[in-house]
């Protein structure tokens, strides 16, 4: 098994009934053993400002999948959820980025890992730490503080609201 963490984000549709949809079907993954989530955090859109903000969030996965199995099964879940590919950083319904897979560095034509935009963006990094601790530390060996503290423009707006439990047996109650 690998911990594997994923990045989940949404600011079209349902954001909030999306990415819940969207933790427990990556809870349910055959072959996959759901981790705890973070917290949901807002914040306003990285790239193209004429969108809505985004919320996002990040699960840990445990996995036997191959990482491009697994990314496969991440496309499948955004497919599900009314993903249509439009332009780069644009809009979308759900969006779910392998961050991190064990201590994987990979760089194959449809998948890089860890996820190249991690240090730059602080709606990664802040539910990074919440799930992993600031002390925590990338493959190229950063530890999340620092990449916390270097990181440009305003920390993202933590929700009262959450995903809920995965997997954790309790049912999540699905309302906004
Ligand atoms: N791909 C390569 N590596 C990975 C990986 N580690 N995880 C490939 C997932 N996919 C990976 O992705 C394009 C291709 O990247 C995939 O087919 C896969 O083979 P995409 O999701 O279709 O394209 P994209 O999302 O538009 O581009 P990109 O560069 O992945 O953007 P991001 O990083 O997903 O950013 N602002 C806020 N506040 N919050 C957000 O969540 N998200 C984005 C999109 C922009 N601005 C945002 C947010
Ligand atoms: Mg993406």
């Amino acid at each position: 098994m690998q911990r594997c963490y994923i990045g989940l984000g949404a600011n079209l549709g349902h954001p909030l009934r999306q990415l819940r949809d969207a933790a427990r079907a990556l809870a349910g993954l055959p072959g996959c053993r759901p981790g705890p989530l973070s917290p949901l955090y807002r914040s306003a859109p990285l790239g193209p400002r004429d969108q809505p903000d985004f919320l996002n969030a990040v699960a840990a996965l445990d996995t036997v999948l191959a990482p491009l199995d697994l990314l496969d099964a991440l496309q499948h879940i955004e497919a599900g959820a009314g993903r249509v590919r439009g332009r780069r950083w644009g809009p979308r319904t759900l969006d779910l980025d392998l961050l991190l897979y064990g201590d994987r560095e990979l760089q194959l034509p449809r998948l890089t890992v860890p996820h190249p935009g991690i240090a730059e963006r602080a709606f990664v990094l802040w539910p990074l730490a919440d799930l992993c601790g600031e002390d925590f530390r990338l493959p190229w060996g950063s530890d999340i503080g620092t990449l916390k503290r270097a990181c440009p423009g305003p920390a993202p707006e933590r929700q009262a609201e959450g995903l809920g439990p995965a997997g954790g047996g309790v049912e999540l109650d699905g309302n906004e």
